[in-house]
Parts: structure tokens; sequence; C-alpha cells
């Protein structure tokens, strides 16, 4: 095992590689995906897994005040709490999203899932709270809630949306037309809604879990470009080299500025 240490952009941090083994309705139908182009094998690569952890005292969330919301108020025992740092058991650190920056051969092309990604407004929260999509892979953003939302696109290289939807059961669907980590999503009429969503021309990405834990799979022979990327931390980057089907580990641990 052998550990280094990188630079960092937007915080101190310790990484450790090492080797081994509109008003909406119900819509129709999500477009079509690009006619699809040879996707890549997916059956035998390498695989990148890690853990995410936050060093130093996380913040506490603070507690979300959804009195005028009575219908998502009732739907918690405890009060719930901003979710914009998640540290669980030994600091671990979720919702950081997690990706191959660089390093996939420029020209090779990738199949999205045709099944959608789910982003649920329950709880007058966004479920996920952060989560990877391919380009061209359909968004389902669905309202489990009897209160109105209203969904905005805040992204830079992607067309912004900003829809309404005033009912329980309604659910619609985006497709985001390129890469870009990340865009925000954000309810206007709740301001403690926010969600993030990372876009990519490939499957290779993942969100850390509650254990801060994720893994990259199927990766072809390469040397990769690894960023991290939380939305109060920052980024932070790692290189990894993959040969035939062999594991690698890359940890990230963020910290205080
Ligand atoms: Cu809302």
């Amino acid at each position: 095992m052998k550990g280094r240490i990188f630079s960092v952009v937007g915080g101190m941090f310790l990484l450790t590689v090492c080797g081994k083994g509109e008003q909406s309705q119900v819509q129709a139908a999500p477009p079509a995906i690009d006619p699809a182009p040879a996707s890549a094998s997916s059956s035998a690569g390498g695989t990148i897994t890690g853990k995410v952890r936050f060093t130093g005292t996380a913040p506490r969330g603070r507690p979300i005040d959804m009195s005028e919301e009575a219908a998502c108020k009732a739907k918690y025992t405890t009060p719930p709490t901003d979710e914009s740092v998640v540290a669980g058991a030994a600091n671990a650190l979720s919702n950081v999203f997690v990706y191959v920056s660089a390093g996939v051969p420029a020209g090779q092309t990738f199949t999205a899932p045709a099944t959608p990604v789910v982003l649920d407004q329950d709880g007058c929260r966004y479920r996920p709270h952060v989560f990877g999509v391919m380009v061209g892979q359909a968004v389902e953003i669905r309202n489990s809630d009897p209160v109105l939302h209203n969904i905005k696109a805040v992204a830079k290289r992607n067309r912004p949306f900003n829809v309404s939807q005033p009912n329980a059961g309604m659910k619609m669907t985006r497709t985001f037309a390129q890469p870009e980590v990340m865009v925000n999503l954000e309810c206007n009429v709740h301001g403690w809604m926010k969600a993030y969503a990372g876009v990519r021309p490939d499957p290779f990405f993942a969100v850390s879990g509650p254990d801060g834990s994720f893994t990259i799979k199927d990766l072809p022979p390469g040397t990769y470009t690894i960023e991290a990327w939380h939305e109060k931390f920052g980024t932070q980057t790692a290189t990894v080299t993959i040969a035939g089907t062999e594991s690698k580990t890359a940890n990230f641990t963020f910290a205080a500025r």
C-alpha cells in the first residue's frame, strides 16, 4: 500500500491510493436516446472503490422549519435537517459525487440506460439529494407531496428548466444534453430544497452512501483522473491506473478550510 498527498482544489485533504486487487402534466415517454453508438463492453473491466470521510467536527445539520407545509412536516417523526453535510458513523461523508473526470478515450461513446433516474419530491425534500445521470438518460421527476413544488434547474451547459408540479402523483421527465458537474436543482416554493445532478457522458460515476463508500465499475484499462465533488467542501482529485480487471482503492478525506 502506498500513500500520497495531493494538492487540493477547495480545501485540505489527504488521499490514499492503494493498489490491490411550464405547468407540468404527466408527460409522454422520454425523448429517444441517440441512435445507439457502439457501447463499451461492460463485462470485464477494473473497479475503483473507496470511502469518503470528513475530518474534524462535521457541522450539524440545521433543523428545517416546515411549519408552512403541514403535509410535509407530518412525514417526519424527528425534525428534518439541512442536508448540505451528512456525516455518518466514523465521519463517513454521504452525497459526494465521485466520477472519472479524465482518461476515458475521446471518441469512445456509451449508451445511456433506458431506465430513468427517479428524483422524488417527498416530504418537501429531494430524494436523492445528489445523483448521477448520463447524457440522454431520462430523469423522472415526481411529486409525492400534496403540495405545490416548482422545480428549477440551474445549469451552465444544459438548458435550464422551471416547472411547477402542483399535485401529488405528478410526473415528468427531463434529459440533459451535455455533461455538467453539477446541475443545481431547487424549488422556488421551498428555499431549503436543493438537489445536485452530475451529468456524465459515460457510466463511470457513483455517489457516496451513508457509510461514505462508493464503487465505480467496468473501467477499461487506463489511467484516470477521479474527481470527488461535495457541495460544501469543493473538489478533490486522484489519479488511478487500472490494468486488466483489477480493483483499486481511492479514499478521500475532506477537511474544514
Ligand atoms: Cu417545493
